[in-house]
């Protein structure tokens, strides 16, 4: 089974293809000769990672799926959340906006954050979400090379590590987007028995 995955972001590319089940390949909307950038302009996770698929799909008349990813801090309401590819600007790197989040939370006491990622699947006009939701900590430094994002701030819970410390094999043992392709992945082999 082969599945486009309506992306421009070659790190979620590679997270998503050491997780679908055997059988399944995943090939990016570049790899398709896709060039633009997606649409996100809705207020939500889900809204975006709607409007990412349907938007793939009806260019290239596929069946596709997409994802958005937020990062939701507590003690800044929730921030960056849908906001988090630009939260430092529109052309932010990810260096750029992991700075701005350390320097919004330097006197933050409350340091509980987490990662939610939203998969849409969108085939023949018709969409189904699935959810991943990991619970965290924002560290008071960046620690680890690894991954990319936020990834050297946001230590899951239960890890003595940040994301940025691990290699993909364990950052996928607590990783929100596992956890959401993992519903999909169960999704796909029932409706295709
Ligand atoms: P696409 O929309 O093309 O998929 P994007 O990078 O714009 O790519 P999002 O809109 O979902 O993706 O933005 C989410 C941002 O959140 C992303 O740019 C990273 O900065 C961050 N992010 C997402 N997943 C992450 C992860 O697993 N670890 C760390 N940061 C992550």
């Amino acid at each position: 089974m082969k599945l486009i995955f309506a992306t421009g972001n070659l790190h979620k590319l590679k997270e998503v293809r050491s997780m679908l089940p055997r059988g399944v390949q995943v090939i990016g909307m570049r790899e398709m000769g896709f060039e633009e950038e997606l649409p996100e302009t809705q207020m939500t996770i889900e809204g975006n990672s709607l409007q990412k698929a349907e938007y793939l799909a009806r260019e290239l008349s596929c069946t596709c799926f997409a994802e958005d990813t937020g990062l939701e801090i507590e003690s800044l309401n929730g921030e960056p959340g849908v906001y988090s590819a630009r939260y430092a600007g529109e052309n932010a790197t990810f260096e750029d906006n992991v700075n701005k989040v350390l320097q919004e939370m330097a006197e933050a006491e409350n340091r509980k954050a987490r990662f939610k990622t939203v998969i849409t699947y969108y085939s023949e006009g018709k969409y189904v979400q699935f959810e991943g939701i990991t619970e965290g900590e924002i560290t008071k430094e960046k620690q680890g090379e690894e991954g990319f994002g936020y990834d050297p701030i946001f230590k899951p819970l239960g890890s003595a590590k940040t994301y940025a410390q691990m290699a993909l094999a364990e950052k996928n043992i607590y990783s929100h987007r596992k956890k959401s392709f993992e519903r999909f992945a169960n999704y796909l082999t029932k409706s295709t028995v």
